[in-house]
């Protein structure tokens, strides 16, 4: 139905001239009224454009997986559920791997479509109904819920906002069935569970979400004891960070403090209020003055957090690791990944933990340009087809501000951390105004007393691709060394709590054993950043871009403006303009033809023509589709996908054809 009565796709329809931004958001929200009918889906090429809709919309059901299952991307009206049906299909397809990146800032609706994506998949997936796999799909269903309630939090962007990153594997075997999975989890913020305060007029039911999660743990395997271990630990958190309520003493709370963690009293408080130091050969304890005490008693709270998420993950992986395939006998195992990381926030105070998540988000744009913008223009040069350059904003010049070796503002962060002696986060900010004063994309209150926005001398800003955000330096240093005195690791490895102690195994070194350099904060997250692109950029991609309608969280409001700023800073118009002007398939001649040869007389079985570039216009000629082609050094350029899909329907009957003859050939009729 939908091939015949719609456009293909509402860009190429639209779009009969020029292409300015206004006629973009009207195509997709305005006129004729898109986003109030709940039309939140729009695809650019293989990338779905999602705005979020900020109401239950009655479009992910089983009604809707049954039409987009096994349909071509442009088949269908564009949809979340197309662009996980066109990961699956390459993935099974072509045995690659893909991947789908979900991009967006915060509250945009990055996780809300994670999960229907994975829903999409498990329902669409195993038919036989395999034990095995059914609980493999329930894990992965079930993970999302435990992970949120561990990792999300409520900020003033987003009610359920992300506080870590999650990249998360689904494995297939060869009946492109789920049979496993890994999660990757990317910086959680841990100094949430020391300042969040609590918010009576979230319209979240705490009783449901708990029972939720009590269920959702269960059916992942979690055993009686490591629930209960599990709240234990979020019980001993809050107690350590709660300021004392009347009539309780100190000493009260850390008992309740010691039972929780199942260690003795008398060793809490000596690990809060001492430290062991090396001094040459001698082994002292050191009391900490009330400053050292706090800070002291802060990270370790925002430590056992942090190792009781990962703690989490870990266990899910372990129950949902791919066993016992045979890849000599099944052959390659195939993934799908997916992912959801927290999107581009702006605080009235931002710190160090938005400008990793910032710095995050421009690598992830990057890739984007990389993969969608840079290399399909480099592809149709080296073929050597007609290309008129499609210009945008490059923002690897902000990616290198953050992270270029000795100059990036990580490394002079790191160099900061490593002097000897006192480093204040005002010598940081120096080093940055030294180092940086000339980088286009910063500035501090030093290099331009003049502009009025940088309001205290503790500030400095970046100009992101997607706005200028302001950091304040306060924190840097300490967040990014992250120390955690070894007094509490040892504390926590010395827990009776079995599952405890396996949380925390390097409590088990001696003050004198322990290295003295760790990798710091941003540069690990800087180092896993660096692989995870490398591990995208591997895979073929998918893309899911996030519009966020308004700030006010509202299912009616459409500003204008704020969606005008997403899609100039996601660089939508210049996908949509080399998608316009571009081919929507390509494909290697020899691979083309593998696939096609049977829908044409002059390459079935096989062709003797002087190259397989001669047999493959030999075929579309006689379809007639040489008007929509174009012919590279190495490949076909197919410009709409129209006629894709009429090859793949010729190609569909004559294996129908096919295998009727084979039928009656053996059955000698
Ligand atoms: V963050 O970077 O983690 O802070 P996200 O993940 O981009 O952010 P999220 O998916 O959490 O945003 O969406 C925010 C809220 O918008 C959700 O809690 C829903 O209330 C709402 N939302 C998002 N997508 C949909 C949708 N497809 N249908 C209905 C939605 N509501
Ligand atoms: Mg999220």
């Amino acid at each position: 139905m939908w091939k015949k009565n719609l456009p293909l796709n509402p860009f190429y329809e639209t779009y009969s001239e020029s292409l300015c931004l206004t006629n973009f958001l009207s195509s997709f929200c305005l006129i004729p009224g898109r986003f109030e009918k709940g039309r939140i889906y729009t695809f650019i090429g293989e990338v779905v454009v999602s705005m979020n809709p900020y109401k239950n919309l009655n479009i992910y059901g089983r009604d809707m997986i049954e039409q987009y299952k096994g349909r071509e991307l442009y088949e269908r009206p564009p949809h979340l559920f197309a662009i996980a049906d066109a990961a699956y299909k390459a993935m099974k397809r072509r045995s690659k791997d893909t991947c789908i990146v979900i991009s967006g800032e915060s509250g945009a609706g990055k996780t809300e479509a994670s999960k229907y994506i994975m829903q999409y998949i498990a329902a669409i997936t195993n038919p036989g109904q395999r034990a095995e796999v059914e609980r493999v799909k329930n894990i992965l269903l079930k993970s999302n819920c435990v992970l949120e309630a561990f990792g999300n939090a409520k900020t003033n962007r987003n009610d359920n906002s992300s506080r870590f990153g999650k990249y998360m594997d689904i494995n297939f075997d060869f009946k492109g069935d789920p049979i496993g999975g890994h999660i990757n989890n990317y910086l959680l913020e841990k100094t949430l569970m020391s300042q969040t305060p609590l918010f009576p007029q979230c319209s979240i039911s705490d009783g449901a979400e708990f029972k939720a999660v009590a269920d959702a743990m269960k059916v992942i395997g979690f055993k009686q004891e490591e629930i209960q271990t599990v709240y234990k630990i979020v019980a001993a958190i809050l107690h350590l960070v709660s300021d004392l309520p009347v009539g309780v003493s100190r000493l009260k709370v850390v008992s309740i403090i010691a039972d929780l963690l199942s260690t003795k009293s008398d060793m809490v408080e000596k690990a809060l209020l001492f430290r062991t130091v090396a001094t040459g050969r001698d082994v002292i304890d050191k009391q900490h003055t009330e400053q050292e005490a706090t800070y002291g008693r802060d990270a370790f709270a925002k430590a056992i957090y942090e190792r009781l998420f990962c703690w989490i993950v870990t266990h899910i992986n372990d129950v949902i690791e791919v066993k016992n395939y045979d890849t000599t006998i099944h052959g390659k195992n195939t993934v799908i990944g997916v992912l959801d990381i927290y999107g581009f926030e702006i605080f009235d105070n931002n710190s160090f933990e938005q400008f990793c998540i910032n710095y995050c988000n421009e690598k992830l744009q990057q890739l984007f340009i990389q993969l969608v913008l840079k290399q399909e223009q480099e592809e149709y040069q080296r073929e050597g087809i007609p290309w008129k350059h499609i210009d945008y904003f490059n923002n690897q010049v902000i990616v290198d501000l953050v992270e270029q070796q000795h100059k990036g503002i990580i490394a002079i962060l790191d160099d900061a951390c490593m002097n000897v002696g006192k480093v204040t986060d005002e010598m940081f900010l120096e080093a940055l105004n030294n180092k940086l004063g000339r980088h286009a994309h910063f500035s501090s209150r030093k290099l331009c007393a003049t502009d009025k926005t940088l309001e205290f001398d503790r500030d400095f800003r970046i100009k992101h691709y997607a706005g200028d955000v302001i950091y304040s330096v306060t924190g840097f240093i300490d967040k990014n060394k992250d120390t955690l005195f070894q007094d509490f690791k040892r504390l926590m490895y010395n827990s009776s709590n079995p599952v405890l102690k396996m949380m925390w195994p390097e409590g088990k070194l001696s003050i004198t054993e322990v290295t003295k350099r760790p990798l710091t904060a941003a540069t690990l997250f800087k180092n896993s950043m660096i692989a995870l692109v490398d591990n995208l950029a591997s895979k073929e991609p998918y893309y899911v871009r996030c519009i966020k309608p308004n700030d006010k969280k509202s299912p009616q409001l459409f500003d204008e403006e704020r969606c005008r700023h997403q899609v100039e800073y996601l660089g939508l118009l210049e996908n949509v303009r080399v998608r316009r002007a571009g081919f929507a398939y390509r494909q290697t001649y020899e691979k083309f033809l593998h696939r096609y040869k049977m829908i044409s007389e002059f390459t079935w079985p096989n062709h003797d023509l002087p190259s397989d570039k001669d047999a493959v216009r030999k075929l579309i000629e006689c379809h007639g589709f040489q008007h929509d082609v174009a012919y590279g050094k190495t490949k076909i350029f197919i410009r709409t996908p129209r006629t894709l899909f009429t090859l793949e329907d010729l190609h569909a009957k004559m294996l129908v054809r096919i295998v009727l003859f084979l039928q009656k050939v053996w059955r000698g009729t």
